[in-house]
């Protein structure tokens, strides 16, 4: 029998999502749905790892899968569900705390990035974010995880401690492959073209969000940040403009070169409109389609109770295989 691989990723609803988020992650899984057996979770646990207001989550948590139905994600193809519902995730992650490290946590880069924003408020959830992933993916005996390479580090602990898991007791984990997608590549700051595109970022100058008004996204790719060399080309000296042109090329599909080509003598604002105009069409379907999604609480509830029902059918098999390797007593 030819099975689907299992594919496994999610997103934190940490604030609204931006165009990093889109085109990094929920424009490739689209695509993805069709190839392999889907599971896409919306991370709240993940988000409370730094302090978030109740309201605010519950809201983000509600608006981030309007965002995966929107953009294209399909309920009946993939699962979609919220992660505390499933509260595999938590068991796990407690096990696999047992076999994680202090050291190898304290190498990961987005600890010592958020711990140095958090300062005074560095909680032991924190510290603990890679485990509780690793958990994420290992409980769906994940194939393949689509990550940028601002994750791959994470990922990377992951098959550690399910290989360290396996070592020690018997295949139990399937070890997960990093999953590199066609579009690929980060979407930068449009203030600071060196740091990836972030919803934590406090200047909201520097990204664009998916429920940005048109206006919004013209307003901020405007004031994007360039450079004073006053050539439209692609290259790392030249971070924001190459950042645009990635935004075009992602969103078109047309290459790198061809957008230079296009734009030879011609300015920054032409590019920064052009690019404008693309994000704001590529957005506005999204943008209403979540609108109107995001006001029907009962289409949406149904939604996350049939993928969580889902997701916890093969993650309490998991869990349960894991429980008895480590010598957990069976209550049944
Ligand atoms: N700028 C980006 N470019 C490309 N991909 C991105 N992703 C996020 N930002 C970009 C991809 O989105 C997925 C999950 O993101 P997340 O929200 O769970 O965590 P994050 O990577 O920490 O995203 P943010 O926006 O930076 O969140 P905050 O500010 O709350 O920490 C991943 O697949 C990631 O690669």
């Amino acid at each position: 029998m030819s099975e689907k691989k299992t594919i496994f990723s999610g997103i934190q609803p940490s604030g609204a999502l931006t165009l990093g988020n889109y085109l990094g992650a929920i424009k490739n899984w689209v695509e993805l749905q069709e190839d392999y057996h889907s599971i896409f979770c919306i991370v709240d646990m993940h988000a409370i790892t730094v302090p978030k207001e109740p309201k605010d989550l519950r809201h983000n948590t509600l608006e981030v899968l309007s965002n995966y139905i929107a953009s294209g994600l399909d309920p009946d193809k993939a699962t979609l569900f919220i992660q505390s519902h499933v509260s595999a995730h938590a068991e796990l992650a407690w096990v696999l705390n047992c076999f994680s490290y202090f050291g190898e946590l304290g190498r990961m880069t987005q600890f010592k990035d958020k711990s140095k924003k958090n300062e005074g408020n560095i909680t032991a959830g924190l510290f603990d974010y890679p485990v509780l992933m690793a958990a994420d993916i290992l409980l769906y005996q994940t194939d393949l995880v689509p990550v940028g390479e601002d994750q791959r580090q994470h990922l990377e602990l992951s098959r550690d401690i399910a290989q360290r898991f396996n070592n020690r007791f018997s295949p139990t984990f399937v070890v997960p492959e990093p999953y590199i997608s066609k579009i690929g590549a980060k979407v930068m700051s449009l203030q600071d073209p060196l740091s990836k595109m972030s919803k934590s970022d406090d200047n909201d100058n520097s990204y664009i969000l998916l429920n940005d008004k048109p206006d919004d996204i013209l307003r901020k790719f405007k004031r994007a940040v360039t450079d004073s060399v006053g050539v439209i080309g692609y290259n790392t000296e030249q971070p924001g403009v190459k950042n645009l042109i990635d935004i075009c090329s992602k969103i078109t599909g047309e290459s790198a070169e061809a957008i230079v080509q296009k734009f030879e003598n011609k300015g920054y604002a032409e590019l920064k409109q052009t690019t404008a105009e693309i994000v704001i069409e590529e957005l506005r379907p999204i943008r209403e389609e979540s609108e109107k999604l995001l006001k029907d609480k009962e289409y949406l509830q149904r939604i996350y109770q049939k993928g969580a029902e889902k997701a916890e059918d093969v993650g309490r098999k998991t869990l349960r295989k894991v429980y008895k390797k480590v010598g957990f007593v069976s209550r049944y």
